[in-house]
């Protein structure tokens, strides 16, 4: 299963077809690997899922714990600004310039930006950072990972990380003289990527893979730096007729620049090379390899590898070389501890944690060798934090010893150590001990001052403890380490955090924190007294930077917002509740529930209010008595005169009535008599005509009586005639 994930990822890695289906293939590809860059699947499940937030588990909210209180350290301050889309940033090595200790550097992941690679600076001690240019990649590269960070003894910086191509990966170092703002065009100082080998038929990619860099003196010229910079060379090998993979070979080696940068010699074997050539035998690797130099130019290289036996099973053996010479040979190299193996992650979180067993070394002023690493000693316990020591240059190293001191069975995980100047070595781990679940950490730290003989008691870092879950999507990464530095002053810690992605979406963020405490936030108000109503101006200052929402309160209530600008100021105007006379309390809470607050003094509040508005109201009732009495009279007068109005009316009506009645009656009286007179007329003319209608019938009587006589006659006439003239 674990093998045939692991073939798997280096075909993706490999070939382009298939690193398609890599995105979208199960997310063990990306959980089962050896290597320990950002790889392609890892950022496609970081990147494509930035609305969804893992499992949230129950816990507290991270809050300052009890144990708080009596820490040694500063608040965190929040070093890292969210300029893309996906805000994530993780893997610091965080790094103190020797000429001046208010100048810190952190390099880390950035999700958000093409190249992944980014690096913030302070000049204040890490009370504020600032972002600093981009280091690019290779041009034909895609993305850079790993990153880390050393100075030289005169105030360069060297950022060491990885150029990830298509097919394998290059180291390059970008430099910086100007306390980390600026950095320079990258140096090559191995070159990766795709060889072919015609003779026999192969190609090879070589991924070179989990840099880290160191500047130490020249052992023969002590007053020149050397700047040492170890990895694993992967070498992965195909038959390219058949483009299968044949065989993979890993070894730590080591590249040197005596010139500050500007070049690096050929790169130098470590450790032996080691050959994983398939599926039916272990995965056998050396990984994660740690450069340090001793005051007298020793350098040491220390690195894990997995034994016979395999990666991530049975035992683990932690190895150092050391080279006299400048990094020109190593020795044979010697063991630091053998131990159980890691778990790739620890259960039930899901970001790869199996780094937390690579050896972390640093040399102390007297020559002694001293390494953490994690691992599982008791059974129900996963993982632990450990400590060794050589006094013999590397040779021979002390039983491992626990430096987590809690009395539970959660994880520690990601150590690391740094010993100052004058012998104080400084251990900070992740912890998750305050979670009943194991599932919240906290960042712890622990010293010693006798050689690691003994260490004090832990103390706690971080103010506030970070879910995972809330950080990346799944929960799928937070880096392979957290750093810790220091200088003659303090002791400076940088770490991935996930508690402003437990506000609102998923976020992961650089936080720091440093041994002497850095001033608080505060506000100003651009008054310190006024009315409830009257509009106050907030100015706030050393809150988290870059755009960070700051909330404004008055008495705990939210009243307005603001953003705050790089060094984590805002200004911001808010209208004063309306609220007792006298002291309130003004406040600003940023996403780190960096709190300030000032007193603000109502002198004109509620009572007077109120009192204010009884004497308007009795002014009021005042005004409707005078008012209505006033209307009353109006009424009463306009009613009167209306009334005067209204009978003065109506007797000119009845007036215009009575006119228009008797004129119409005249006129009326003399229609009628025109009108019997006409009638009158009308009948005599009628009776006149009767008459006349009556004398012509009876004319016409005599007439007809006249003419039938006639008739008779004229007819005893003819009948006369006719009786003569029948015989003529
Ligand atoms: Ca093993
Ligand atoms: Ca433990
Ligand atoms: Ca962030």
């Amino acid at each position: 299963m674990v093998v045939s994930a692991f073939v798997l990822s280096v075909l993706f890695l490999s070939i382009p077809s298939l690193a398609l289906e890599a995105s979208a293939a199960p997310s063990t590809v990306w959980r089962q690997n050896p290597r320990v860059s950002l790889s392609r699947s890892l950022l496609g499940v970081v990147c494509s899922r930035g609305d969804q937030v893992g499992p949230r588990v129950a816990a507290d909210v991270g809050q300052p714990s009890a144990l708080h209180e009596a820490t040694l350290f500063s608040r965190n301050i929040l070093v890292s600004a969210d300029v893309g889309y996906y805000p994530y940033q993780n893997g610091p090595v965080i790094a103190v310039n020797p000429t001046d200790s208010n100048n810190i550097v952190v390099v880390c992941h950035d999700l958000g930006i093409s190249s992944t690679m980014v690096a913030y600076a302070s000049f204040d001690g890490g009370l504020t950072w600032r972002s600093s240019s981009v280091p690019r990649i290779l041009s034909d590269d895609e993305f850079g990972s790993d990153p880390a960070v050393a100075f030289d003894r005169r105030g360069n910086a060297y950022y060491s990380y990885m150029s990830v191509g298509v097919y394998g990966a290059s180291v390059v170092v970008s430099r910086s003289s100007d306390g980390g703002l600026t950095w320079s065009e990258p140096t090559v100082a191995v070159h990766g990527g795709l060889e072919v080998d015609v003779e026999h038929q192969l190609y090879m990619e070589v991924l070179n893979d989990k840099p880290m860099i160191t500047v130490g003196p020249d052992p023969v010229n002590p007053r020149r730096d050397n700047i040492y910079v170890s990895y694993t060379e992967f070498v992965s090998v195909f038959d390219y007729m058949q483009d299968i993979l044949l065989y993979e070979n890993s070894t730590i080696k080591c590249v040197r620049s005596t010139d500050g940068g500007r070049s690096f010699e050929s790169p130098v074997p470590v450790s032996g090379t080691i050959t994983y050539s398939g599926e039916d035998e272990p995965i056998r690797i050396v990984q994660g390899s740690m450069p340090a130099v001793g005051p007298d130019g020793a350098l040491y290289v220390s690195y894990y590898y997995s034994g016979e036996d395999g990666w991530l099973n049975g035992t683990g053996h932690l190895m150092v070389a050391k080279s006299v010479d400048g990094g020109q040979r190593f020795g044979e190299p010697a063991q630091i501890a053998a131990v159980k193996e890691f778990v790739y992650s620890l259960p039930p979180t899901n970001f790869r944690a199996w780094s937390s067993l690579f050896p972390i070394i640093s040399v102390g002023p007297e020559g002694n060798v001293y390494a953490v690493f994690s691992s599982k000693v008791d059974g129900l316990d996963n993982s632990d934090v450990l400590f060794s020591r050589s006094r013999d240059g590397g040779s021979t190293w002390s039983i491992p010893k626990r430096v987590n001191d809690d009395d539970t069975a959660n994880d520690q995980f990601f150590p690391w150590i740094n010993v100052g100047n004058n012998g104080t070595i400084h251990v900070i781990f992740g912890d998750r001990r305050d979670d009943v679940n194991n599932i919240r950490y906290n960042i712890y730290y622990a010293r010693s001052t006798d050689g690691g003989s003994t260490f004090t008691p832990n103390v706690r870092v971080s103010e506030s403890s970070s879910n995972p879950f809330y950080g990346i999507p799944e929960g799928a990464y937070i880096g392979d380490y957290f750093t810790v530095a220091s200088s003659s002053e303090d002791v400076y810690v940088a770490w991935t955090d996930c508690r402003t992605g437990q506000r609102s979406s998923p976020n992961q963020d650089i936080m720091f924190a440093r041994i002497r405490p850095l001033p608080p936030p505060e506000i100003v108000l651009s008054s310190a007294s006024g009315s409830s109503g009257s509009p106050v101006e907030v100015n706030g200052r050393r809150f988290a930077a870059y755009d960070r929402r700051v909330s404004i309160r008055f008495d705990g209530v939210e009243v307005g917002a603001a953003y705050t600008d790089p060094e984590g100021g805002f200004k911001s105007e808010i209208s004063v509740p309306f609220s007792a006379s006298g002291g309130h309390e003004i406040s600003a809470v940023d996403v780190l529930g960096n709190v300030a607050a000032a007193t603000f003094e109502v002198n004109y509040g509620l009572e007077d209010v109120g009192r204010d508005v009884q004497k308007a109201r009795e002014d009021i009732v005042d005004a409707i008595d005078v008012g209505q009495a006033k209307i009353a009279a109006d009424i009463s007068k306009n009613i009167s005169g209306f009334k005067m109005e209204v009978s003065n009316s109506i007797t000119g009506v009845k007036e215009n009535i009575s006119k228009s009645m008797m004129d119409s009656e005249g006129r009326i009286r003399g229609d009628l008599s025109g009108l019997l007179e006409d009638i009158g007329r009308v009948q005599v003319k009628a009776q006149q005509m009767e008459s006349d209608i009556t004398f012509l019938l009876y004319i016409s009587i005599a007439l007809n009586a006249a003419a039938f006589s006639i008739l008779v006659a004229a007819a005893a006439c003819a009948l006369k005639g006719k009786a003569g003239q029948r015989h003529p």
